[in-house]
């Protein structure tokens, strides 16, 4: 089967999904090409923490509504740590931004049911992607779709398709350079059926390692603990997990966590990660295709559409004037926000967590910074205002 459209985006995640929006609402056409199939793609549990300018943009694509409807606004979080929780008042801080929990795998099927809605064509579950010519006006992506082969022609390709996607090895090395950090912990994730133990989330430092309390649904709660990233998840009983929270978030003042049946878990690594450039002749990358962050400041899905957004803005530009400097400053634009999330998610890594080589001189640190942050008006604002987003043209 030979396709023709003007942009080939590989991958349906936010990136990919909300760039074929934004291209719709310019007039240009697109085609997503998505390793998974549907079913899965709308059910794998991810991020949960929509910056403001996410659910701003998706309301502007008219895929805001059900977001608006069961999403749950935060105007804040907890930072907690020997004994004691303190707030970060993000409406105060920031002049009344705040963030929206809505799961990422909703915001998957809002997107995918617009797109198709729309018109829109979405190939699930291809296999064998090959990108071809990203050198010259006439890229090429072959696949396998259904038992046949697809040749998708197009102007422009999108590499929208995560971290172990294809689009990212069709860049020669010798062109890029690598900035890569691994950290020597991991998450281990739960899913508990319980109402929220607390109305904002609490990011906790002890003794025992990081914890982090968060939301999916008034019945469904979302929680990490810090563990070894090469730990067997078969070592940890719910029960132990369960024992593991409360002991990292015990309060003088005799908080609770609200328990429940756990539904689902597993431990991911953490790491830090970034390509630059992040285009090659007519190839462009965005979201975790391109960079990667520890998810201590929820910041990859959001980067994801920030990046979407500028290239959505460089492609119009091009069909409509038919100049290329957006297109141009494509990876120097996004990587400029891509830094400033990279260091945000790594200070906020680096303040919460226990590194297996911390001397008592660093725990110190770890804990001046934590008072500092609660205690200053300036350094909470900063926390605030990288954590809610910096405006999209910041
Ligand atoms: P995705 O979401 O990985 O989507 C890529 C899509 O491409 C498909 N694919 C291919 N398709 C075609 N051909 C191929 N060869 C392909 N190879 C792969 C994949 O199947 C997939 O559907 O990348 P995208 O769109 O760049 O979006 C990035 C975000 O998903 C990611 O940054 C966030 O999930 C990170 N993240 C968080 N981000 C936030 O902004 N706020 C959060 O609260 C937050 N929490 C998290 C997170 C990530 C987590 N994990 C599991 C890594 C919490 C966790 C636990
Ligand atoms: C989540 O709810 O999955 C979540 C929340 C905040 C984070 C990371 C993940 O920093």
């Amino acid at each position: 089967m030979n396709i023709r459209t003007q942009v080939g985006i590989v991958g349906a995640g936010p990136a990919g999904l909300m760039l074929a929006l934004l291209l719709a609402r310019e007039g240009i056409d697109a085609v997503v090409l998505e390793s998974r199939s549907r079913a899965e793609i709308e059910s794998t549990i991810r991020a949960g923490v929509l910056e403001q300018g996410t659910v701003d943009l998706m309301t502007e694509l008219g895929v805001g509504e059900r977001m608006r409807r069961e999403g749950a606004v935060h105007s804040g979080i907890e930072l907690r740590f020997g004994g004691a929780g303190h707030r970060i008042d993000f409406t105060d801080l920031t002049g009344g931004r705040g963030i929206m929990l809505y799961p990422q795998h909703e915001v998957i099927k809002d997107c995918v049911a617009a797109r198709l809605a729309e018109g829109g064509t979405i190939l699930f579950s291809v296999s064998d992607v090959r990108l071809d010519n990203v050198v010259t006006n006439q890229p090429l992506i072959r696949c396998l779709h259904e038992g046949g082969q697809v040749e998708l022609h197009c102007d422009f390709i999108a590499g929208c398709d995560g971290f172990h996607g294809v689009s990212r090895a069709s860049l020669p090395e010798a062109e890029l350079r690598v900035f890569s950090r691994s950290y020597p912990f991991g998450w281990l994730g739960i899913l508990m059926q319980a109402p929220p133990s607390a109305s904002e989330l609490i990011y906790a430092y002890s003794e025992r390692g990081f914890a982090l309390v968060s939301t999916r649904s008034p019945e469904l709660q979302r929680l990490y603990i810090q563990c070894d990233p090469t730990d067997d998840i078969a070592n940890w009983s719910d029960e132990l997990i369960l024992d593991e929270l409360q002991a990292r978030l015990v309060t003088h003042d005799g908080w609770e966590l609200l328990a429940g049946p756990v539904t689902q878990k597993s431990i991911l690594a953490m790491r830090s990660f970034v390509i630059e450039p992040m285009q090659y002749g007519r190839l462009f990358l965005a979201g975790d295709a391109a960079h990667i962050v520890p998810p201590t400041g929820a910041k990859g899905l959001n980067l994801a559409v920030a990046d979407v957004r500028h290239l959505a803005r460089a492609l119009a530009h091009f069909y409509q004037r038919q100049q290329t400097d957006l297109l141009e400053a494509y990876s120097t634009t996004c990587l400029r926000r891509v830094w400033r999330a990279e260091h945000f998610s790594w200070w906020m890594t680096s303040m919460l967590h226990r590194f297996p080589d911390d001397d008592a001189f660093q725990q110190r640190m770890q804990r001046a910074q934590l008072d500092y942050t609660v205690t200053s008006r300036a350094a909470a604002m900063s926390l605030a205002e990288n954590y809610v987003g910096l405006p999209f043209d910041w």
